[in-house]
């Protein structure tokens, strides 16, 4: 009787949300798109399951921040003089570890080694990475992510790491992307055919593809900027924070670059990162924020410039930490801003 109740109502069922597929898994996805890649060896897609592998561990440590002692500073400054927090450290290894394992990564560049890390001289990419980005948020529950570009080295496999396999341009990197730590997790990534997003599923351990080829609205009402410091920004980029003003245009910064790029690659927006007294290159780095954040940018429909009319991902690096001014979002209204230099 009874089942003959549920096969009476079993197409509803069939059709009902419970029912509903659960999309495509990450590492399926990167098999399905293998042959997208310029070098379809298998490896590139490797190294973006290890750096997908590592994201889980952290976002299990992250998500467990406040429960045991991870939270708060090592006591101890990064690269760039900041605070380094405790989860930026387990971060940095946890990714390092990661990449290593494989042994696809050359070397490894990351905000919180001075120097590059030498890993294998018979890998053939190089990572940029930022593991933990946003790292002041930590302590107070909001969103933070990890950067990362990859490169493909230029001297021959086999051979030290040269200076030219580590200074490379954006334009050079074969694939980049970030994890979002945020009310959800997120793994947004490009290979040079488009962005997709995929969202973890934390009882099945996966990540599933939730956003598909993910566009960039042409123009948008988002302005993030940290206003604070506006008193010693350069004239048009005051002038374009006060034409946005005039437009009632909304003001949105966590100050949380990831958080606040996604928001705004979503929503139609713009990032702005200028030059300030205390900053006089802004505060970002190329090559393991700005560069990757351009080409998913850029890949999406949107643009990212230094403010000064110069593509992001063509300036040429002369030190691994360099910092840039950073413009970026809808394509619209990135080359609003410019146009305030001229
Ligand atoms: P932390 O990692 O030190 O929190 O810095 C985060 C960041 O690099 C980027 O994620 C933010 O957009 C930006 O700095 C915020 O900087 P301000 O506090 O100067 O606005």
């Amino acid at each position: 009787m009874l089942i003959s109740m549920i096969t009476s109502n079993s197409p509803s069922i069939e059709s009902s949300r419970i029912a509903h597929s659960i999309g495509t898994a990450l590492d399926r996805f990167i098999k399905n798109n293998q042959n997208q890649f310029l070098y379809a060896s298998g490896e590139l897609s490797q190294l973006l399951r290890d750096i997908a592998l590592a994201s889980k561990v952290v976002n299990r440590e992250v998500n467990k921040a406040g429960l045991i002692d991870i939270m708060g500073a090592m006591g101890s400054t990064n690269t760039g003089g900041d605070q380094q927090q405790k989860l930026d450290v387990l971060a940095n290894i946890r990714f390092t570890r990661a990449l290593a394992k494989g042994g696809e990564v050359a070397a490894l560049i990351s905000e919180e080694s001075e120097t590059f890390v030498d890993l294998n001289n018979d890998g053939k990419y190089i990572i940029a990475i930022d593991p933990l980005d946003g790292s002041s948020n930590i302590d107070v529950n909001v969103s933070i992510g990890t950067i990362f570009s990859v490169y493909r080295r230029k001297s021959p496999a086999g051979m030290p790491i040269q200076d030219e396999d580590i200074l490379q341009k954006g334009t050079e990197q074969v694939a980049a992307g970030y994890i979002l730590y945020g009310s959800s997790t997120m793994l947004v990534y490009t290979t040079g055919h488009g962005v997709n997003g995929f969202t973890y599923e934390p009882t099945l351990g996966e990540y599933f593809l939730s956003h598909p080829q993910m566009q960039t609205p042409e123009s948008g009402k988002i302005f993030s900027v940290n206003e604070g410091s506006a008193n010693s920004f350069e004239k048009p980029v005051k002038a374009y924070i006060d034409y946005c003003k005039e437009k009632n245009y909304t003001a949105r910064y966590i100050g949380s670059l990831v958080a606040d790029y996604h928001r705004n690659m979503l929503k139609g927006g713009i990032y702005i990162y200028p030059a300030t007294a205390k900053d006089k290159n802004g505060k970002l780095r190329l090559m393991y924020e700005c560069n990757a954040l351009a080409y998913i940018s850029e890949q999406s429909g949107g643009l990212a410039t230094d403010g000064k009319g110069n593509r992001i991902m063509e300036i040429q690096p002369t030190g691994l930490h360099q910092r840039t001014p950073f413009f970026v979002g809808s394509k619209e209204m990135v080359e609003k801003a410019e146009a305030f230099n001229s």
